[in-house]
């Protein structure tokens, strides 16, 4: 199956873990959602950080680290092609931390849920800074600028965790091109299990203007009959021949 495009379409992309697992990149929910035991939901949470920042560092440091061996694959970098023939009637809106998008060369990216790559004070208004550390102390750590100051602040990790509000505009950014792409829209969803919000409510949304919907996914998530059509199979070897010439 093919997705035929016209010279008015205007693509929405939705990616999730899915296409980052044949560069080596765990899906969310693999290991029946758990990290050494821990529910993910519950490591990613502002209740897990307050209760645990240690635990929850060594989450994040120990997924920092493995990023270090990892590079996008062919399904990021026909996204990329994808984006140099429609440039401003695409957008990619990740839910994916690993930067794996923009590494392959993606520009009109979204990053819904933050990214693994950068960290920001709990406290001071300091802007999120690029930070790779996989930090190995057996305490969290804390922010340079508010201990010149003379008081401690924990780093966080600048990632949306649940129950956390989305960075500010990305959303407005996505539903503008949702609302001025009305009956041209392409939505394509890839590799994500439709259970985390306002993502996986991005098919109904393309339903109420009149786009078409596409989920390619390894196996069908449970939001799958909420799409137009349903491509399985592994985002790499899917997308390269996914989008007819
Ligand atoms: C392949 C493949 C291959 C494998 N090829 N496919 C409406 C209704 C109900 C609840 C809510 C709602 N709105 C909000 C909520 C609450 C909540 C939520 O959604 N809860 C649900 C669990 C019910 N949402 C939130 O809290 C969001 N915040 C929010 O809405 O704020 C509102 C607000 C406003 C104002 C003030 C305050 C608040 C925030 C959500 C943040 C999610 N964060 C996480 C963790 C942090 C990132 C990280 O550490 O990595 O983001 S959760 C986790 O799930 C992560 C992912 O980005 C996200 C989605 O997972 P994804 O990508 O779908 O991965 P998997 O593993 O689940 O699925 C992979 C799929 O790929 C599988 O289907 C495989 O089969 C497939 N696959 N290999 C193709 N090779």
């Amino acid at each position: 199956m093919r997705i035929s495009l016209t010279p008015t379409s205007r693509v929405l992309v939705l990616s999730g873990a899915g296409i980052s697992a044949e560069s080596g990149v765990p899906t969310f929910r693999d290991a029946g959602g758990l990290w050494e035991g821990h529910a993910v939901e519950v490591v990613a949470s502002p209740e897990g950080f307050a209760n645990d920042p240690l635990l929850v560092w060594k989450f994040y440091s120990s997924r920092r680290a493995r990023m270090a061996d990892v590079v996008p694959n062919a399904g990021h970098h026909a996204l990329v092609a994808l984006e140099a023939e429609l440039g401003d009637r695409y957008l990619l809106a990740t839910q994916n931390v690993d930067g794996l998008h923009v590494a392959a060369g993606s520009q009109r990216v979204v990053e819904m849920h933050g990214t693994l790559m950068r960290s920001r004070c709990t406290r001071c208004d300091r802007p999120a800074f690029a930070d790779t550390t996989a930090y190995r102390d057996n305490v969290a750590p804390m922010c340079g600028r508010c201990r010149e100051r003379g008081r401690d602040a924990l780093l966080r990790p600048d990632i949306v965790w649940f129950g956390e509000a989305l960075p500010i505009g990305v959303l407005d950014r996505i539903e503008a091109f949702i609302t001025s792409a009305g009956r041209d829209l392409v939505f394509v969803a890839i590799g994500t299990s439709g259970l985390v919000y306002p993502a996986a409510g991005l098919v109904d949304a393309t339903r109420k203007v009149g786009g078409q919907s596409w989920l390619v996914n390894l196996e069908p998530p449970a939001n799958a009959t909420s799409f137009d059509h349903v491509v399985l199979g592994p985002a790499g070897a899917t997308l390269p021949t996914l989008f007819a010439p």
